[in-house]
């Protein structure tokens, strides 16, 4: 279909940014799957993999990639491989729409190059159209719940447990015009794994996938 074209392309372009046998990050999600895919394609060799969640370390073992855990190195990731949610002209992103948030967010604190590759569906102007996904403690959802009903969030628990055993609930109806600011709130909350909202932490280069073709931009 269209939007797997665009993110196919997209996924395809990002595998320039590759640094051979160098570690790699990589991100979650089915545009994720096309740059493993495509990168396997290249031919082009890295020192490993450092994956994000579960599903993206299957996914590069049964193509044939060397995974290893982020406490196994010593230094930086160069170059940091994912999708998202919505972004938008700062580069500010929301993401967690694959469950994967947690394990995304601690790879691409630890990466220097934040790649993220769309689809131009998932351009907006403001963050919030995407419900967006916090990864919570069972234990503290009911008030994490009660906070976002606080600023005028809905509140909706996710029908899943991620890799670390945790809820993720979607809130949905907020108004986010400043990213940063509401990122560094919902951080406080006790019980709060981690914020969907990639602010503090945003992407360093955009490649968005169109029907005329990919646009490359960075910050
Ligand atoms: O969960 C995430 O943040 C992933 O990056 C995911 O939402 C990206 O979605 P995709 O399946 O459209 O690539």
């Amino acid at each position: 279909d269209e939007q797997a074209r665009k993110k196919e392309l997209a996924a395809k372009a990002a595998v320039d940014y590759v640094i051979e046998n160098e570690y790699l990050g990589v991100g979650t999600g089915t545009t994720v799957s096309f740059f493993i895919a495509a990168l396997q394609q290249s031919g082009k060799k890295v020192k490993a993999c450092v994956s994000s969640s579960d599903a993206t370390t299957r996914q590069l073992l049964a193509f044939g990639f060397p995974v290893v855990e982020l406490n196994e190195i010593q230094g930086r990731i160069p170059v940091y491989v994912d999708g998202c949610d919505e972004i938008d002209a700062n580069f500010n992103m929301i993401k967690g729409g694959g469950a994967a948030l947690t394990g995304e967010k601690i790879v691409a604190q630890a990466s220097d190059k934040f790649v993220c590759i769309a689809d131009d569906t998932k351009l907006v102007k403001q963050l919030g159209a995407f419900a967006l996904p916090l990864e919570v403690l069972p234990k503290a959802v009911e008030q994490i719940k009660k906070s976002m009903e606080g600023i005028r969030g809905v509140p909706k628990v996710r029908e899943c447990i991620t890799d670390y055993g945790n809820n993720i609930i979607d809130v949905s109806g907020l108004q986010i015009q400043d990213p940063l600011k509401l990122e560094e709130a919902i951080n406080q909350l006790p019980g709060l794994v981690t914020c969907g909202i990639f602010a503090k932490r945003g992407a360093d280069v955009l490649i968005v996938g169109s029907s005329d073709g990919i646009k490359i931009t960075t910050k």
